[in-house]
């Protein structure tokens, strides 16, 4: 696995490469041009300034997050198909510059959706919450002014203003959109995508859909073992493959992480890794990655990904807005790389006792050698 961190670039987050350079283990970043509007061809000069950039820095970029898709792809609106041809375009222009990795959602309206972007919990820190009540007591324009007014001044991803403006109109879009619809248009839009995928090498990893139920009666398909696997099944290219969210598909408790990701071998291309706490059900909040700050056994998941090989870029997620850090929700300095530092102690600790304890007999020790580097 290579560990990275999400960066918005250097207009939108308060994060510095510099930073990020500094968090141990860290050499790539997961970045996207954040300026773009889904269905916008990205051109090849941008992405090749930002590549400059990340590598000035002592970095390397590991892949996109997000390419997002226009909705109207996702409900096969009437110019789905020049929409899908600059989403192609984009995908060669990324090849080109030797990016490989791109990560994308097929939700519709909404992107991700928590009711507080700031719930206070008991040490003082404060962490991004869901509750079913509040879903249900809201209707979504107001949501999506909530999350605008409490976004620290920062453009919350997937609640772009520009797009959300008309939320009421794209609802009205979805209208006969059901699971079995959207599954079919994915099926399209990976079809036509798979061709430039195959020769610029490019992985394509889906996100989960957060939280991994229907939410305003809209339709929600990447959410649990089976419907993840109809979709590796219905387009059968190793290209086709996953993020591996754990503090997505964890939304729903009857979803087993680590066994779904054993059942992903070979197509999970990309890991998120984090930790939520489940006071019931429908109420959940973020919390650090550790194990016991949380309702997840993070070393089963960590030991999982490390069972099937997996090798590719793996992030912290959200982390908890701490010691006084004023940043994008979610997308602090501090409690990132916490948790990058976490995942990567859980990391070597789990590959090291299955690669040296399991290969050795009882009672050996490797020889103590500290290493010189120069
Ligand atoms: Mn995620």
């Amino acid at each position: 696995m290579e560990m990275t961190i999400r960066w918005y670039g250097s207009k939108y987050d308060t994060v510095t490469l510099q930073q990020i350079r500094q968090i141990p283990g860290v050499k790539g970043v997961i970045t996207t041009l954040y300026d773009t509007q889904p269905g916008e061809v990205w051109a090849q000069e941008k992405i090749h300034a930002l590549k400059e950039e990340v590598e000035a820095a002592g970095l390397h970029i590991a892949g996109i997050e997000s390419v997002n898709v226009a909705d109207e792809i996702k409900y096969a609106g009437p110019d789905r198909d020049r929409l899908i041809d600059n989403y192609i375009e984009t995908l060669a222009n990324l090849g080109r510059e030797d990016i490989h990795m791109v990560c994308y959602n097929f939700m519709p309206v909404f992107d991700w959706t928590r009711t507080e972007l700031a719930r206070k919990r008991p040490d003082g820190s404060t962490v991004l919450a869901y509750t079913q009540e509040a879903v249900d007591a809201l209707d979504p324009q107001k949501l999506f002014d909530s999350v605008h007014d409490n976004s620290n001044g920062t453009v919350m991803p997937g609640w772009e203003p520009e797009r959300l403006a008309h939320v009421q109109e794209l609802f009205e879009k979805y209208q006969g959109i059901d699971e079995e619809k959207l599954f079919e248009n994915l099926k399209y839009f990976l079809e036509r995508i798979m061709p430039v995928c195959d020769k610029y090498d490019i992985n394509m990893a889906i996100h989960p859909d957060d939280p991994a139920w229907p939410v305003f009666g809209l339709p929600r398909i990447i959410t649990c073992k089976k419907n993840i696997l109809r979709m590796m099944k219905m387009v059968d290219n190793p290209h086709n493959g996953v993020t591996f969210c754990s503090g997505s598909y964890g939304t729903n408790p009857d979803n087993d992480l680590p066994d779904m990701i054993r059942s992903l071998k070979g197509r999970i291309h990309f890991a998120h890794v984090r930790n939520l706490q489940f006071h019931t059900r429908t109420n959940f909040e973020e919390a650090a990655h550790l194990s016991a700050d949380g309702s997840f056994d993070m070393y089963e998941i960590v030991k999982a990904l490390i069972d099937i090989g997996f090798d590719g870029p793996i992030r912290p997620d959200h982390g908890r807005m701490i010691w006084g850090e004023v940043a994008m929700p979610g997308y602090g300095l501090y409690d990132r790389a916490l948790g990058a530092a976490y995942i990567n102690g859980l990391w070597e600790a789990i590959d090291k006792s299955e690669r040296r304890d399991g290969a050795r007999a009882d009672g050996e020790r490797p020889k103590w050698a500290p290493k010189f580097t120069g």
